[in-house]
């Protein structure tokens, strides 16, 4: 059984809004359902046992009575644990920062964007009350999934008090590119925040690349496979598609109130002459809500055959209503529907139903179940729900889903009849080709989206997720496992001072020496030529240097220490002071001039990246250059050479910062062997940190101690954190 499935703690669920909103009303105060996409996946989780929520319950208490009465109501009766703010603090903190300057920002619209440092303050001192009240109830064996982006800051906080806890984090809207990311000033800030999570996701790979495009480029932390190593943790970046409750949705349509509303309107709005195309979004303008209303303004104008045919129901919710670009917004949205309907409308027809209030979820379901297209336009949107909500009322597969490309949701979704939403053109053909389907089409394409909508739901979501994190928490556990621990540094050095040959094979750059921009500014300093002086002089040690380096470099920087030195990775051989280097066997290197070429367009192509040409092989080195630049191009070029090289006996290799080729067989772990057998060690240690000392690692009896230095995946029993921790151990190694 995993370490997950045994852990006893609570999962605490951070939102900035709880699942339920307090509201007073005639002086009486009510709980209500909270709006929104986070609010309704929150809804799903309520269910769950050993789950309580940590947020703002939408209501400032006027005297303590109340503030004590809310609290108690929502702890005992719904698991939530309000986090109570001041006007000032919505002011500044959501209406400001929050939904001014990261909700405009992440969604594209720069020119919305403030940048006020009190509304920045003010962030920071939300985010550390958050911290404040859920350090009071909770404990280091809880589990924290946080979500979204008032609370970006959060992880880090919680990770800081907690170095061993569990922490996700989820974004529910777009990480959008580097390019627009760093505009904002804070921008290394919020990266961290996030960061102290365990696991962050989102809802769509895009995003994912974009938030680890922004940490290479900001922060300096590489990623392998969306896992990030910072100091001596791992942070694992990856997707999630959020869904919805299919299931709950199918059986609420077969309730006699949702069965008799759908009847209601099947009466009412749509009957079989007249088509109902329906959009359900929060007022807000990353919705697209103008773009869709002129593009259904051009259709009417273009296609008066369709007039009198078809109504558009248009629900908005009211959403945010202080920010002024949304209290402008709603303006124009009214003066356009007043317009459409103006101009077209008569007495027995209205093209626009204009609905701007929240809707309890059963009077939204009949207006699914009758719509024949769902017209979900955003401009851009993380996930986009209603497009999933829809596609899971239409039981009877019917129906047509319009749906924008800038939406999450279109990844999974490619059935829809996809829009670009600044294209009014693309917008009118589609209401067309929708309006004109034939029923076989229409049911083709649903069905596969509803299918994939039952499959992957809210639950589905939310276990992936949930399960994401205990599997990083496995890991930790292993990691832990890994640890040079102080006791296992006793055991080491009482086992190395009671052995009678010892065997000590070191790779050099990355583990006696941090890495240099250059490769040629590596030199070792005195300490390490000291410390490596002590370790050779002692008679029952056999110290051994095993490196990638060319074996001129290593003659100049380590040829005065009694040790034997491997070149190349094993290509060449260095016994001892007294002897001379040998080529481990008979190698071509006419390869080389062909792959040289290859290399050098590369350097040309990358600013700062470098051709090394090695007696036996051949590296293109590109630490110096632009890093993002640096990766993209580092894996063109490993597949090209892949190709290139698919029918000789040539290795590649794909380093820390660096593309290699040399002839098959030579590697660390032969090299490493070679010595091995050389003579009856009873004490063997292994030192490095790139994925070629791995073969040196396989290479070596279980016994043996061998120790990986830094973090990430690896064959080593033990881990060093840095270059750094080496020489502290290398210290201890000179005292025994
Ligand atoms: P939202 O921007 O709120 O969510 P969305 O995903 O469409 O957008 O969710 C809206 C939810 O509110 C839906 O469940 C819908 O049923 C409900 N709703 C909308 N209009 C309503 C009305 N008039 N009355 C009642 N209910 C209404 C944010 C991100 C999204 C992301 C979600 C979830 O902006 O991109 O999909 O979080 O991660």
């Amino acid at each position: 059984m995993s370490s997950a499935k045994r852990k006893s703690g609570r999962l605490i669920i951070v939102s900035n809004r709880l699942p339920v909103s307090i509201s007073k009303k005639k002086g009486k105060l009510e709980i209500q359902p909270s709006p929104g996409g986070l609010a309704t996946a929150l809804r799903a989780l309520h269910t769950e046992k050993k789950v309580v929520f940590f947020g703002w319950p939408g209501y400032i208490p006027e005297n303590s009575n109340e503030h004590k009465f809310i609290e108690s109501t929502l702890r005992e009766e719904h698991k939530c644990f309000p986090v109570f703010l001041t006007r000032r603090e919505i002011d500044k903190y959501y209406y400001g920062f929050a939904n001014r300057t990261l909700w405009p920002l992440f969604h594209y619209f720069t020119s919305y964007c403030t940048f006020e440092q009190s509304e920045w303050e003010a962030y920071q001192h939300v985010n550390q009350k958050f911290f404040k009240k859920i350090i009071q109830d909770s404990a280091a064996t809880d589990t924290f999934w946080v979500h979204d982006y008032h609370l970006m800051l959060l992880p880090h906080l919680l990770r800081s008090y907690f170095p061993q806890t569990d922490i996700g984090f989820f974004l529910h809207i777009p990480f959008p590119s580097s390019e627009i990311f760093r505009i904002l000033p804070w921008r290394n800030e919020m990266l961290e925040g996030m960061l102290g999570a365990d696991l962050v996701g989102f809802h769509t790979y895009e995003y994912a690349r974009h938030f680890l495009s922004s940490v290479l480029r900001l922060l300096g932390h590489e990623n392998e496979f969306g896992a990030i190593s910072i100091e001596d943790r791992i942070v694992t970046v990856d997707n999630f598609p959020m869904g919805v409750d299919a299931q709950n949705i199918m059986a609420l349509l077969r309730e006699e109130s949702v069965k008799n509303d759908i009847k209601k309107f099947q009466k009412t709005v749509g009957n079989k002459d007249r088509k109902v195309i329906l959009s359900v979004d929060r007022l807000d303008y990353s919705k697209g809500i103008p773009h869709r209303l002129q593009a259904f303004e051009s259709f009417l104008f273009r296609y008066p055959e369709w007039r009198e045919k078809l109504v558009y129901i248009m629900l908005c919710v009211p959403s945010r209503t202080k920010v002024r670009d949304y209290a402008l917004l709603k303006q124009e949205v009214e003066s356009l529907v007043g317009r459409i309907n103006g101009r077209f409308g008569n007495p027995g027809w209205m093209p626009v139903h204009y609905l701007y209030r929240s809707f309890p979820f059963e009077r939204l379901l009949p207006l699914y179940a009758i719509a024949d297209i769902a017209l979900v336009t955003p401009v851009r949107d993380g996930m986009n729900l209603v497009a999933k909500e829809y596609v899971a009322a239409r039981t009877d597969d019917s129906g047509v889903l319009v749906l924008s490309g800038t939406a999450g949701a279109e990844a999974e979704l490619g059935e829809a009849l996809v829009v670009n939403v600044y294209s009014k053109e693309d917008i009118v053909e589609a209401l067309l080709q929708a309006l004109e389907m034939s029923e076989e089409e229409q049911t083709r394409r649903m069905r596969t989206m509803r299918q994939r909508i039952i499959d992957y739901d809210i639950h589905h979501w939310t276990r992936c997720f949930i399960s994401g994190i205990e599997k990083m928490r496995d890991l930790k556990a292993q990691r832990e496992h890994q640890r040079l621990t102080d006791k296992w540094k006793r055991k080491l050095l009482s086992d190395y001072q009671a052995a009678k040959k010892r065997l000590l094979m070191f790779d050099y750059d990355g583990t006696l020496i941090s890495f240099a921009k250059k490769p040629e500014d590596a030199k070792p300093d005195v300490e390490l030529k000291r410390l490596l002086l002590l370790l050779a002089k002692k008679r029952k040690n056999q110290l051994a240097i095993v490196s990638g380096r060319d074996r001129l470099t290593m003659e100049q920087w380590l040829g005065d220490i009694s040790c034997t030195l491997v070149a190349e990775h094993g290509a060449w051989i260095r016994v001892d002071t007294h002897s001379s280097w040998k080529a481990q066997k008979n190698i071509s290197t006419e390869w080389k001039s062909q792959v040289m070429p290859i290399l050098i367009t590369y350097e040309a192509r990358v600013p700062g990246s470098l051709v090394e040409d090695k007696e036996f092989g051949l590296a293109w080195h590109y630490r110096k250059a632009n890093p993002e630049l640096g990766e993209i191009r580092s894996c063109e070029l490993f597949d090209n050479l892949n190709e290139f090289l698919a029918n000789t006996d040539l290795q590649l290799t794909h380093g820390k910062k660096v593309i290699e080729v040399r002839p098959g067989g030579v590697n660390k772990g032969q090299a490493a062997q070679n010595l091995f057998m050389k003579d009856a060690y009873d004490f063997v240690l292994a030192l490095g940190d790139d994925w070629t000392d791995e073969d040196l690692f396989k290479a070596l009896p279980d016994s043996g101690y061998t120790i990986k230095i830094g973090y990430g995946p690896t064959k080593a029993r033990f881990f060093l954190d840095s270059p750094q921790s080496c020489r502290r151990f290398l210290h201890d190694l000179t005292k025994k």
